[in-house]
């Protein structure tokens, strides 16, 4: 039987709540594990600090499932077994969520797309060029405030910004009161010291925010790459309206060099759709 390390455990923000969930039949044969990065029908769960592997859902799960949020994403806590002589993992069970951030998709199908799961922050991510506004923050915000993680604004590229920052924070505090405003620069990561007090360990974030506005260039920095090693990649905005193009297309999540875990996403075109849930819910439940 694996036995899941509690380091590995405590790291990726298990606790008592997704212990008790765990079902009874499926205890002895299957593991937890976190859903790290999601692509078609694989996924790629982290079972142990250096334990990876891919996995696809069991048969059961998948009869069973109607919807798109039937199925595991990026954050969930699922439960894994790995058959013997075989390399591809079978994700028999996703615990209950504790929060799920999603979109509708465009079209004519209601169906929803599950962003990340199980979040404590949910990073409001906006740069502060010639693109910035009030209204984008405004829906983000209330979406981010029905789903009991903790919304943050953050303003990227300080560094291209002409009139007073702290006059800019200030108006934004008076806007949108109670929610803490921070900013910050490519140039200078190192002096953002609120990155560190908020990324603690066992805890998860997510940045949203339109495509361009630096989110990626963020993650990488809080995963330790830089230009010459970029782990994930950037690219630069249209000069013309300061709008980006949709670099990042999947999401993913990794642990920050300040232990908390953190999960790029791709920007949001279509912000208007997007949603967050509350997961206690029994609809999820599998
Ligand atoms: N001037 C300036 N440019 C920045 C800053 N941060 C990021 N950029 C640039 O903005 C561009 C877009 O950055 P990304 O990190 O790819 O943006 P993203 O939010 O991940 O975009 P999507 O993946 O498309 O959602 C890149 O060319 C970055 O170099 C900053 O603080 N200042
Ligand atoms: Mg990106």
């Amino acid at each position: 039987m694996f036995i899941p390390e509690k380091e590995f455990l405590s790291l990726f923000g298990w606790d008592d709540f997704f212990e008790r969930e765990i079902p009874d039949p499926v205890l002895n044969q299957t593991f937890p594990a976190r859903i790290i990065c999601e692509e078609r029908n694989l996924y790629r769960v982290q079972a142990g600090l250096n334990k990876f592997l891919w996995a696809s859902v069991s048969g059961k799960l998948n009869f069973n499932a109607s919807t798109r949020m039937d199925y595991p994403a990026v954050g969930d806590w699922v439960m894994v077994e790995l058959p013997p002589q075989s390399e591809r993992g079978v994700i028999h069970h996703i615990l209950p969520r504790k929060t799920a951030i999603y979109r509708k998709q465009i079209g004519a199908s209601a169906d929803k797309q599950i962003l990340s799961t199980n979040i404590d922050m949910v990073f409001i991510t906006t740069s502060i060029n010639e693109d910035f506004n009030y209204r984008r923050i405004e829906r983000y915000l209330t979406v981010a405030l029905e789903s009991g993680a903790v919304p943050i604004i953050l303003l990227t590229k300080a560094d291209i910004y002409k009139g007073d920052i702290e006059n800019l924070i200030a108006g934004i505090q008076t806007h949108f009161s109670g929610i803490a405003v921070y900013f910050l620069s490519y140039e200078d990561f190192e002096s953002a010291s609120f990155l560190s007090k908020l990324l603690r360990q066992g805890t998860t974030s997510v940045f949203i925010g339109s495509s361009g506005v630096g989110k990626s260039t963020l993650i990488n920095y809080l995963i330790g790459s830089d230009e010459n090693n970029e782990v994930i990649k950037t690219q630069d905005v249209r000069e013309s309206d300061g709008k980006g193009r949709h670099t990042t297309t999947s999401r993913q999540l990794y642990v920050s060099r300040y232990g908390g875990l953190v999960i790029d996403t791709p920007g949001m075109k279509s912000f208007n759709f997007l949603t967050i849930l509350r997961s206690q819910l029994a609809v999820f439940q599998i």
